[in-house]
């Protein structure tokens, strides 16, 4: 039998989903990204309280499997408005509504809509051999799987544009430089350290991450008077949770937190 194009472990309150097709680079199909929306469900069902997604082998992820689609170049094409709908976008939407963080662990290239994962992810590590494409251009397309949304925010317009209409590989002092990840490290100890910041995530205020997602993502659409109404509520949200009190009282007695994720 071959081996599953998702992997799942569960370790230190860490799902750890790894992207396994590492023969082509960890490209997707749409199997595989129907059974990555239901891995990230699985860990957050399982009570995990962070999630660390990295690819298997010298890559994180090519993107849009190019092989799987090409006989479908005949006629109409291939129908990538169900493969968006039905299949990438599930995913994405997922990544953005966990209860819990999730850390992309970039271990080697990530290109097209696998850098797109990567990018939707609320923190990236990534080993010092790891590149970005944005890819897309390259081959007549345009910015997929939430790109053109998560791109400028991070490194700003200017610079999201010439990636994606030049769009040659960024390397990732590069990508460190330009605020597209947040930590790079050497490829010798990059998977200890990227699960060394994942099992940081799960020991922290859960909901506190989650709703810090939330704010960020509706204050990118609304104006800062609604954005002040808004950070209200959440923050009343933030404010009832048993973590908030419990870190407020370890404050006072000048005790370090522990966080239960409640
Ligand atoms: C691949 C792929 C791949 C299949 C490497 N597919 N086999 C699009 C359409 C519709 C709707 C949904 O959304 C999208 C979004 C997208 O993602 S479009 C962008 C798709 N991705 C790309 O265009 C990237 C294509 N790949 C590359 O440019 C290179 O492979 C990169 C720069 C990622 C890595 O280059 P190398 O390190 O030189 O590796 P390689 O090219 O030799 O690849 C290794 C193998 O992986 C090779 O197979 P082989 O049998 O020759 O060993 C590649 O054919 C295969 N592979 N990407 N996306």
């Amino acid at each position: 039998m071959s081996e599953p194009s998702i992997l799942y472990e569960a370790r230190e309150g860490v799902g750890i989903v790894t992207l396994n097709r590492p023969e082509v680079l960890n490209a997707f199909t749409p199997d595989m990204l129907d059974l990555l929306h239901d891995t990230l469900h699985r860990a957050t069902d399982e009570g995990q309280r962070a999630i660390l997604l990295t690819g298997a082998g010298r890559a994180f992820s090519a993107g849009q499997d190019l092989a799987s689609i090409q006989d479908q170049y005949v006629d109409g094409g291939p129908d990538f408005v169900s493969l968006l709908r039905e299949h990438f976008h599930p995913v994405l939407r997922a990544i953005r509504m966990l209860d819990v963080p999730i850390i992309a662990a970039v271990n080697g290239v990530a290109a097209g809509a696998g850098m797109s994962v990567a990018l939707a992810c609320d923190i990236r590590i990534a080993a010092e051999n790891a590149r970005f494409a944005t890819a897309f251009t390259k081959i007549g397309l345009v910015p997929d799987a939430g790109m053109a949304h998560t791109l400028p925010r991070l490194v700003g317009f200017g610079r999201a544009n010439w990636m994606l209409m030049q769009a040659d590989p960024v390397d990732a002092a590069t990508a460190l430089s330009i605020g597209l990840v947040d930590r790079v490290v050497a490829a010798d100890v990059f998977a200890t350290e990227a699960f060394a910041l994942a099992r940081q995530f799960a020991a922290g205020p859960t909901r506190a991450y989650a709703l810090t997602r939330q704010l960020l993502d509706s204050a990118a659409t609304t104006s800062f008077d609604h954005l002040l109404d808004l950070e209200a509520d959440v923050q009343a949200a933030a404010g009832a949770t048993e973590d908030h009190r419990a870190a407020v009282a370890a404050f006072l007695a000048k005790q370090p937190p522990t966080f239960h994720g409640r």
